[in-house]
């Protein structure tokens, strides 16, 4: 059900962002906009590394996303490390590529490699994570989540459902990143003025084994803890390792709410280790190639494209869980 509304929201959006072009015939292959003169557009696509099953599914989707739009992909993993995001987009430009589009790792800090792009007359796409940069005119669009909405939706759950509980652990994501920026502030905005305090947040990287060992910190130093908030599901399964280890049961002890809804939060949440995700949609693919057609082609694009997301309680997750694809 919740799956049928995230496509169709999908559609949608395809849709709009369709009827924004400028009425051409959307050819990729048009050489006019090519800066090979051949037919095909390749895109430097700088990632920002392996860290967690979201990103594993995004990988995925953006490669064979690629390869069905007949877009040739240069990819680079950039191990959660911005000096190696900034060295791949230096080397995109170098090789003259046809449009950048990448995640950046952290929010501030890209100016100077954006610049080098604009004068190249390389167009930019930011997909997943955004800049923090007052210059707009680096990038032509943004493509992803809005995060702040999904902290928001994280505690509004808490605020329904956790009657009694008072203190909440976060696992905060990577510092500095836009999701670990934006889901504190919505999660925190959510629970003002409630019971409820985050009394301790520390960043876990957005990885099973940092979220393990943060929990297992809080575990030691936090006399009572109610609940766990983590920015991403592999951080609330490492925790769930934590959690274990010590002699307690998650979901019950302590609740857990995560985000991202990969398969393995899913099937933690199905089986009431987690009480509550909120989903991030990985699947950005298709999106991008449709965008990247557009900007090579020189055509309008909105400046924002925002992915449409639900959230998923135990028994949606048992609903949902054979269907999922990531
Ligand atoms: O939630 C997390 C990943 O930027 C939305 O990065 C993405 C986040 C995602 O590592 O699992």
């Amino acid at each position: 059900m919740l799956k049928k509304i995230t496509t169709a929201a999908a559609a949608v959006l395809l849709a709009a962002l369709t009827a924004c072009g400028s009425g051409g015939s959307g050819d990729a292959g048009s050489p006019s906009g090519n800066a090979k003169g051949d037919d095909k557009i390749t895109m430097g696509f700088a990632q920002v590394g392996a860290e967690s099953g979201w990103r594993t599914a995004n990988t995925k989707s953006i490669q064979e996303e690629a390869a069905a739009a007949g877009i040739e992909l240069k990819f680079s993993d950039a191990q959660q490390k911005q000096e190696n995001q900034i060295k791949a987009i230096r080397s995109y430009i170098q090789q003259k590529v046809d449009v950048i589009a990448f995640s950046p790792v952290v929010e501030t800090g890209w100016d100077a490699v954006l610049l080098e792009a604009k004068r190249a007359n390389i167009p930019v796409i930011l997909t997943d994570r955004a800049v923090d940069s007052d210059d707009t005119s680096l990038y032509k669009t943004f493509l992803g989540s809005d995060f702040v909405e999904e902290g928001k939706k994280a505690g509004e759950w808490l605020k329904a459902n956790a009657a009694g509980a008072k203190n909440v652990v976060e696992l905060q994501g990577t510092t500095g990143a836009a999701p670990a920026i934006d889901r504190k502030k919505g999660f925190e905005d959510a629970i003002a003025g409630t019971d409820l305090k985050v009394v301790a947040t520390q960043t876990g990287d957005f990885t099973r084994s940092g979220g393990k060992q943060v929990m297992e910190a809080f575990l030691k130093s936090v006399p009572q803890i109610d609940v766990v908030y983590a920015h991403n599901d592999d951080m609330g399964l490492g925790a769930i390792e934590a959690i274990k280890a010590a002699g307690k049961v998650p979901g019950k002890d302590i609740k857990i709410i995560t985000v991202d809804a990969v398969k393995d939060g899913m099937t933690a949440l199905a089986a009431g280790e987690i009480n509550f995700i909120v989903e991030c949609n990985p699947l950005l693919g298709k999106q991008l190639m449709e965008l990247a057609k557009k900007v090579v082609a020189g055509e309008e694009v909105p400046p924002r494209v925002v992915t449409e997301e639900g959230t998923f309680t135990v028994d949606q997750a048992k609903t949902e869980l054979p269907n999922r694809k990531y």
